[in-house]
């Protein structure tokens, strides 16, 4: 969750002018001494005072001294950091750009701490400092693509380019000021768009709120480009918060949205609407008095949604949702139990690798009028009911796939589902176990299935017993509905569940099975390796053995006899790599997850495929525990393997991988090994619209008439993430071609600039050029990025010009190693 409260602000002092005297000359070189000598003694607070005191005293030494200063500072915040003292971590950020106001290294490690702290609006406004003062600075570039992803979604892209979309909604809002609704609020405007459309179809008075700081600034910039500043009132706010007449004069007599997404429910627009209704809005055209004018009576557009589930089995998301009993049995399972998190994810089924097979025909779940609070705030108590629907094709049921129709009006709608040509995708509830016949919708819809093979008998009923009338304004209704559609699980046993929660992308990660056969083999032979070694060299002299045990020495079936083999999983994210190495025998295998329900899980997974439990422990936990600490053996070189998690799930190579292996091959023993020792990247050339439209507004035409690509348009990132290249449309223009080569096993032999040629193998536009890695675990056992089993997406860069080729041209390639970033450029 970004981190929405105002970071602490330090006080501006009034600094004096210094002026010439040999005391403060004095005082100067001793300072600057003192600063040296602290630095050297790693006390670096206190470095960073006397620092401080003599550039503030003789600015003249900057350039002297800026290297060292930038030194201390990094160390010294990395101390605050790590203590917490985040206000004197900022005051010493703020200190530092009072004397270098334009250091670009500044600015973005100040933005560093900003983002990991969750300030990330600051710290996308510090990232794109930097950025304008030195634009090629790559760490700066790297942090401020990142934070454009999060701060301007990809989908506001495909929204305005969806030519459709733009129209229908212009239509529809034309038509209702045109029929008299003259006061509009835009309930999270995005981009201002739809508040532009009003003000454009005569509105009298307008106002607009949106929530995201970025999108508030950047509707502000966009209006007031339109030459309609002053004309449409912009507040950053969420409507929730909205009062009259402290934030508009009066109640309103349309409101226009569309704070829906694929679930339709998640950007919680059915409380919106009942506050709105509640509070913002004229009360609606009554049936008793249709006489009362249109700007007396308040209305929504749209008007109201009706909501679509169809059963699905689909092997990908099963994939995703469930852990495949394989080798390494797995007790665990793909949870939405947890509120923080959405209980759905978002899919184009049209696109999923595999495809999927309708296991019933769509069916109408849900109708809601959007123009009628009553029915808005009875949504979450309705009465039961059961609808049975026919099965139409065998197979398991791994999920329910929900889609909606916006009715903008009478006449207009818009419509989400798989077989129309949007830019929207559907939700997927998938069910928890793909085995069980029993399975609930809870809360708005209750699907039970008896019979797998024949029919489907749903029972789909609304939430009556969950809350009743008067809860309903107090909680959060959408979160409520949401996880109604949401909490497809296995009947409730009268237990506790018995499963421990993981996220998609780490249950697909679990579910990697080549991966983790691949890695397996390759320590097996690493181990065989060094055991040789070791009986060469003799018990008392291998590189290793005479560490002090970590713990006690272990008992039981993990008692290997001889001393253990270390292996170190530093992945960032979830792994299981470490039981893996446990499971081999004669291992210590240590793991680096650091949240407790990853460690759950592992410690769930070594007792299920009976690991002993001292084979694998956790890194931090001991690092923690002082006594473990005093425990660790004072030789360095303890490891005989250290894994790294060199790819990302997005598709892009781990931050600061390279500094991570330079440190962990200082760390190995003699014949140790990092995994992988070496990725190679591969790429291709191609032409995909698709990728055109995730990536900016297209096209010179202005958007329903306003300017608003060029605003928006600054948030085009070139690197696009979680692509899944085998079902992405777009057309080959080239053979897959290596393009760089990472060693970690030598970062030094690394070259850091490759030009490659690719040769065009059609004629088209180059738009993007994917990539992926080939990650070798050793010389004989390598994985592939792109591969259906894998975890992994695929990234692209995705070109600023299309780049027109005919076949058999060569491209030029300049692929380029920066610090752990690689960009790709023609
Ligand atoms: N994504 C669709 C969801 N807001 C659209 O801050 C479809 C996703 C999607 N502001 C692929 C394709 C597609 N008060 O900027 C946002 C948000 C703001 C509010 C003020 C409120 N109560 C709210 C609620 C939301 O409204 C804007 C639009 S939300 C639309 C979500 C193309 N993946």
């Amino acid at each position: 969750m970004p981190n929405t409260s105002t970071r602490p602000k330090r006080g501006r002092r009034n600094r004096r002018v210094p002026r010439e005297d040999p005391a403060r000359n004095e005082l100067v070189s001793r300072s600057l001494e003192s600063a040296q000598q602290c630095l050297f003694n790693q006390d670096y607070g206190t470095a960073f005072v006397h620092y401080l005191l003599v550039l503030n005293l003789a600015p003249v030494l900057k350039d002297f001294a800026s290297e060292s200063f930038r030194f201390t500072l990094f160390k010294w915040a990395d101390e605050l950091d790590s203590l917490g003292r985040i206000q004197d971590l900022f005051d010493c950020y703020e200190q530092a750009l009072e004397l270098f106001p334009t250091d670009e290294v500044i600015i973005n490690s100040m933005g560093e701490h900003l983002f990991r702290m969750g300030f990330r609006d600051e710290a996308a406004g510090h990232f794109h400092k930097a950025l304008k003062l030195k634009p090629d600075y790559p760490e700066a570039k790297e942090n401020f693509y990142r934070v454009a992803n999060w701060l301007v979604e990809r989908w506001h892209f495909l929204m305005l380019n969806d030519r459709r979309r733009n129209h229908k909604y212009q239509q529809a809002i034309q038509k209702a000021v045109e029929g008299g609704c003259n006061t509009v609020l835009d309930i999270g405007t995005g981009t201002g768009i739809l508040g532009m459309c009003a003000k454009k179809a005569g509105a009298a008075e307008v106002y607009a709120c949106e929530l995201s700081k970025t999108m508030y600034e950047l509707a502000c910039e966009v209006v007031t480009a339109n030459g309609m500043n002053g004309r449409i009132k912009i507040l950053h706010m969420k409507s929730l918060e909205m009062e009259v007449p402290k934030d508009i004069p009066k109640r309103v007599s349309l409101v226009v949205t569309e704070t829906v997404d694929a679930g339709l429910f998640g950007e919680g627009i059915i409380e919106s609407l009942i506050h709105a209704w509640n509070h913002l809005l004229l009360p609606p055209q009554s049936t008793q008095d249709p006489s009362r004018p249109p700007s007396h009576a308040g209305r929504v557009i749209p008007a109201g949604a009706t909501v679509f589930g169809m059963a699905v089995q689909c092997l990908e998301i099963r994939r995703l949702a469930t852990a495949a009993a394989g080798e390494l049995h797995s007790p665990v399972s793909c949870s939405s139990e947890d509120d923080s998190t959405e209980p759905y994810t978002t899919e184009r089924l049209s696109r999923l690798p595999g495809g999927y097979t309708p296991l019933t025909e769509p069916f109408n779940a849900l109708d809601i009028d959007f123009n009628n609070v009553q029915e808005l705030e009875g949504l979450c108590s309705r009465e039961v009911s059961r609808v049975r629907l026919p099965v139409t094709g065998e197979g398991l049921l791994d999920a329910l796939a929900v889609w909606f129709q916006l009715h903008l009006d009478q006449q207009s709608s818009l419509s989400t589902g798989p077989k129309e040509d949007t830019c929207w995708e559907q939700a997927i509830y998938p069910v928890q176990t793909p085995h069980s016949r029993i399975i609930y919708i809870r809360h708005v819809c209750t699907l039970s299935v008896q019979n797998i093979r024949n029919t489907f008998p749903l029972a789909l009923r609304t939430a009556s017993t969950l809350w009743g009338m008067d809860s309903v304004r107090s909680l959060n209704a959408e979160a409520e509905l949401c996880s109604a559609l949401a909490c497809l699980g296995t009947e409730q046993s009268s237990g506790p569940r018995d499963y421990t929660m993981l996220e998609c992308a780490e249950m697909a990660l679990l579910n990697n099975q080549p991966y983790h056969d691949s890695f397996r083999r390759a320590l097996a032979k690493l181990i065989t390796n060094l055991k040789d070694a070791r009986s060469v060299q003799g018990p008392s002299q291998g590189q290793g053995l005479e560490v002090m045990p970590l713990t006690d020495p272990p008992s039981g079936p993990m008692d290997p006899g001889p001393d253990p083999f270390y292996v170190l999983d530093v992945s960032e994210g979830f792994s299981v790599l470490s039981l893996m190495a446990a499971s081999q025998g004669q291992v210590k295998a240590y793991s680096s997850v650091e949240k407790t329900q990853h460690q759950a899980v592992l410690r769930r997974l070594a007792m299920a495929n009976g690991v002993p439990e001292e084979a694998l422990e956790f890194w931090l936990n001991q690092v923690e525990d002082e006594q473990a600490v005093l425990q660790r053996p004072s030789r360095e070189k303890l490891w005989s393997a250290i894994i790294l998690d060199c790819v990302e799930t997005c598709g892009l190579v781990r931050q600061k991988l390279m500094e991570k292996a330079t440190l962990a091959r200082c760390l190995l023993e003699d014949g140790g090994q990092i995994f992988p020792e070496r990725i190679v990247l591969y790429g291709m050339l191609v032409e995909s619209d698709t990728l055109l439209l995730e990536s900016a507004v297209q096209g010179q035409e202005p958007t329903l008439g306003f300017n608003i690509a060029p605003f928006i348009n600054q948030f085009t990132v070139p690197v696009h993430v979680f692509l899944d290249l085998s079902t992405l449309q777009c057309r080959h223009l080239s053979d897959s071609v290596e393009l760089f080569i990472l060693d970690l096993m030598n970062t030094n032999a690394n070259y850091t600039n490759r030009d490659v040629k690719v040769q065009a193998s059609a004629s088209g536009r180059v738009t993007a050029v994917p990539f992926w890695y080939q990650i070798h675990l050793n010389e004989e056992i390598s994985v592939s990025t792109f591969n259906q089993d894998s975890h992994w997406k695929q990234a692209a860069v995705v070109l600023h010009q299309p780049l027109a080729v005919r076949e058999g041209d060569w491209v030029r390639l300049a692929v380029t190693l920066q610090k752990s970033s690689i960009s790709i450029s023609i």
